[in-house]
């Protein structure tokens, strides 16, 4: 059997059999007159008797969930779990398709919203739907599914953005305010951030994984250049890259650097007076992180600003059937590939 709530003492524990274990629960529940329990598929809860052979009875809802199984709703016990379990088997957790799984991990609204249209469009049903098309229509298919699986990976797995730049550009602060909380250290001493520190958050919608990482700084000790070390890492496995430059400063030549190797640049202290950066330096937003009230509006805008620069159109349901884990994707990918859809 199944156990569909958590294990624990919760006062109720509800408890799943396939089709296969129908018939051996039936024959263990009885009415409180010791007569068989009549179901009908997705009709009302019936009240019954659990008789299980270690002799514990328990008073017990039982449904019919047609061809999902039958649900025992039990009192939540853990000797009474372990009963079940002696009579049953191994209590297993419950089988989720990549798509409930989504739904319930969810943290942004436009992902449950994404996870709910997957539901319907089962994707590993269309998939093997589509292989069966003739060549012409199942590459156009594939094609398109391509095309909606980029949006629908964006939105269910997180992008590792790091956040990059020279000691007291303002990075923490931002970080800060991207997670919503005071969790990185941020203050006027240079060097204060020492390790990589990561938070997932939803910007837009989408979800990201916001490192911030230690300043640029040359002329270190050992501590800040272990943390330059593990900063530059962060960089490197980083999907996006975020440049902060506070705009009371010219950018350094290793900030010059890292924008030409594509990062995304910002504009940090956007209340203190500008100076001329060089052209090729073009901030792409400008924030006032230091000022705590401005949380809500640096998300919205750096949000924007990341779906733009990826590409992204604004985050919520796709169209139709599409990837939302690394294996459907691989299954796309592959399928199209095979099918001579370019994948690139
Ligand atoms: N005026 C102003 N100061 C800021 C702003 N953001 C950060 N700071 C200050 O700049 C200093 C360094 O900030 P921090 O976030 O620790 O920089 P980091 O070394 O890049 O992580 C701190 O004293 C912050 O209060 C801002 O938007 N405006
Ligand atoms: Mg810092």
């Amino acid at each position: 059997m199944e156990l569909l709530t958590p294990r624990g003492q919760g006062g109720v524990a509800v408890v799943r059999a396939t089709e296969g274990e129908r018939h051996s629960v039936l024959q263990r529940l009885r009415t409180a007159s010791g007569e068989e329990v009549m179901l009908a598929p997705f009709g009302p809860p019936k009240r019954a008797e659990f008789r299980l052979p270690s002799g514990i009875v328990d008073d017990v809802l039982v449904l019919d969930r047609g061809a999902l199984g039958l649900e025992v709703h039990l009192h939540g016990g853990i000797a009474l779990l372990d009963a079940v379990a002696a009579a049953f088997g191994e209590l297993r957790e419950p089988l989720r398709s990549a798509q409930q799984r989504l739904l319930e991990t969810s943290f942004s609204r436009e992902q449950a919203m994404l996870a709910l249209e997957q539901i319907e469009c089962d994707f590993p049903a269309w998939l093997a739907q589509v292989a069966r098309m003739p060549r012409a229509e199942c590459q156009q298919e594939l094609a398109r599914a391509m095309a909606r699986s980029r949006i629908s990976m964006a939105l269910a797995v997180p992008a590792k953005l790091a956040i990059v730049g020279e000691q007291n550009a303002g990075k923490s602060t931002l970080f800060n305010r991207l997670v919503f909380e005071e969790r990185s250290l941020a203050g006027p001493l240079a060097g204060l951030t020492r390790d990589a520190v990561t938070e997932i958050t939803a910007l837009s919608g989408y979800p990201y994984e916001v490192m911030d990482t230690a300043g640029e700084a040359e002329g270190l000790d050992g501590v800040d250049a272990k943390a330059l070390v593990q900063s530059r890492r962060a960089r490197e496995s980083a999907d996006l890259v975020l440049l902060v430059v506070a705009q009371d400063r010219a950018p350094s030549r290793s900030d010059l650097a890292i924008a030409a190797a594509g990062a995304l640049v910002v504009a940090s202290k956007a209340d203190c007076v500008a100076v001329d950066w060089p052209v090729a330096m073009k901030p792409l937003a400008r924030v006032h992180a230091s000022d705590l009230a401005s949380a809500p509006s640096i998300r919205a805008t750096m949000g924007e600003m990341l779906r733009e620069a990826r590409g992204l159109p604004e985050a919520g349901p796709v169209g139709g059937a599409a990837a939302v884990d690394a294996a459907q994707f691989q299954a796309l990918s592959e399928l199209a590939s095979a099918c001579g859809v370019r994948t690139a």
